[in-house]
């Protein structure tokens, strides 16, 4: 319906949609506006709407509304919040895939089979006794390992939310591995000091790195092992931040050992940071690698000074960077599922005893509950719409 509405400019004609609840997104009556584009009318007409009584929405509170009048459940209002906040391919991929209700489907059946595990894990308590108790013990240990597995397929392997909006590419090995060369040989320029002596990089050295389509951050880390100066002061800041990168490089030179111990420090620390990991064979123009490598993570051969293997660790990492979630905002239902995953890999990367395990495996079920809750409570809404920008 057409009519005009008195602004300090003059009178503006405008036109009225008026569409009736229920079959609407929010449920309610909604009045959609058609005025010509003028950005100064646009906002003399928001102040005329303010003096009659109006107010603008709140972040996401469209889409609060449309949860709380059932037109929308937590999950695909959720899905709503990440491809707002998508930036990349596999961050919108993911959020339509929660859009759509697959991914909450998925997860809930996933959770039935923890259940079954966990109770599984607790009758073995009753049978402790028996002769067969320990190959029972290695079968539900095995199962757990494939259901960790399962679970990782559908929620991604990334740590919780994004913690940053730059995805970070750790150089990690021991002295002399050949990290700086390589930092330099990635960036195309001489940012990090190298030398044959080792213990050379101190503190981290860090650039920007374009891979694909993703911008990250290049860390250059001091060496890890026995021939740390300072007591090992710097070996344990560097474990510190390769713990913290989405891609963690772990360089192993020929004839080094070191690797594979420090590999261990960090797994017991945080068995999530396996599916980060990415073996590399460093100085490869001097010998062919190993096929295989201790710790049976991916592996490439570079090398850093003739620039052999250098397009393939690019291919890579864009891979694994596509594959961390980085870049996009990332629902509760996937950070309570990757807490989940997180806590049972440490639990299987420690081997502790089964009562400990059971424990784990009851707190990891309480983790995916709460990821599929419906009925979330009223702080974990505010958590969640608080991240919308406004009006959507
Ligand atoms: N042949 C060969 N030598 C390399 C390669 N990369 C590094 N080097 C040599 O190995 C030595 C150590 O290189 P850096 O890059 O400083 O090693 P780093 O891992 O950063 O060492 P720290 O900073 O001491 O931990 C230098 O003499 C480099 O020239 C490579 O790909 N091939
Ligand atoms: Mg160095």
């Amino acid at each position: 319906m057409g009519f005009s509405l008195k602004l300090p400019v003059g009178e503006l004609p405008a036109f009225a949609w008026v569409l009736p609840g229920p079959h609407t997104l929010t449920g309610e009556d909604v009045i959609e506006l058609r005025v010509p584009g003028n950005p100064t009318i646009i906002r003399q007409l928001e102040e005329r709407l303010r003096e009659l009584g109006c107010r603008d929405a709140e972040p996401g509170e469209f889409t609060r509304r449309a949860l709380e009048c059932g037109k929308l459940d937590l999950h695909k209002a959720e899905g709503v919040l990440q491809l707002i906040n998508a930036t990349t391919d596999t961050a919108r991929r993911q959020a339509l895939s929660d859009l759509s209700g697959e991914t909450a489907t998925v997860l809930a059946a996933l959770t039935e089979r923890l259940r079954t595990l966990s109770a599984r894990f607790e009758m073995s308590f009753d049978f402790s006794e028996e002769e067969h108790a320990l190959a029972d013990e290695a079968a539900l240990k095995n199962d757990l390992k494939t259901f960790v597995h399962d679970l990782e397929t559908v929620v991604g392997t990334h740590d919780a939310a994004p913690r940053r909006d730059r995805a970070q590419i750790a150089l990690f090995g021991p002295p002399n591995a050949g990290k700086s060369t390589l930092f330099n040989a990635l960036l195309g320029k001489a940012r990090a000091l190298v030398s044959d002596l080792p213990g050379t990089t101190r503190d981290p050295v860090e650039a920007d790195l374009q891979v694909g389509d993703h911008s990250a951050r290049l860390i250059d880390l001091s060496g890890v092992g026995a021939s740390d100066s300072d007591r090992g002061r710097y070996t344990e800041h560097a474990r510190e931040r390769a713990l913290q990168a989405d891609v963690l490089l772990l360089l192993d030179a020929p004839g080094q050992s070191e690797l594979s111990p420090e590999f261990d420090v960090l797994q017991r620390r945080d068995g999530s940071v396996r599916s980060r990991a990415l073996w590399v064979f460093a100085k490869s123009d001097l010998g062919p690698a190993d096929p295989m490598n201790p710790a049976g993570l991916e592996s490439l051969s570079v090398s850093g000074l003739s620039g052999g293997g250098l397009d393939d660790l690019r291919t890579r990492l864009a891979q694994r960077l596509d594959q961390s979630a980085t870049g996009g905002a990332t629902s509760l239902l996937r950070i309570r599922s990757r807490e989940a995953c997180k806590l049972l890999s440490q639990a299987l990367a420690d081997t502790p005893p089964p009562e400990v395990v059971a424990s784990d495996v009851r707190r990891a079920l309480k983790l995916m509950d709460e990821a599929l809750l419906v009925n979330a409570p009223g702080e974990v809404l505010d958590l969640i719409f608080s991240r919308f920008c406004i009006g959507k």
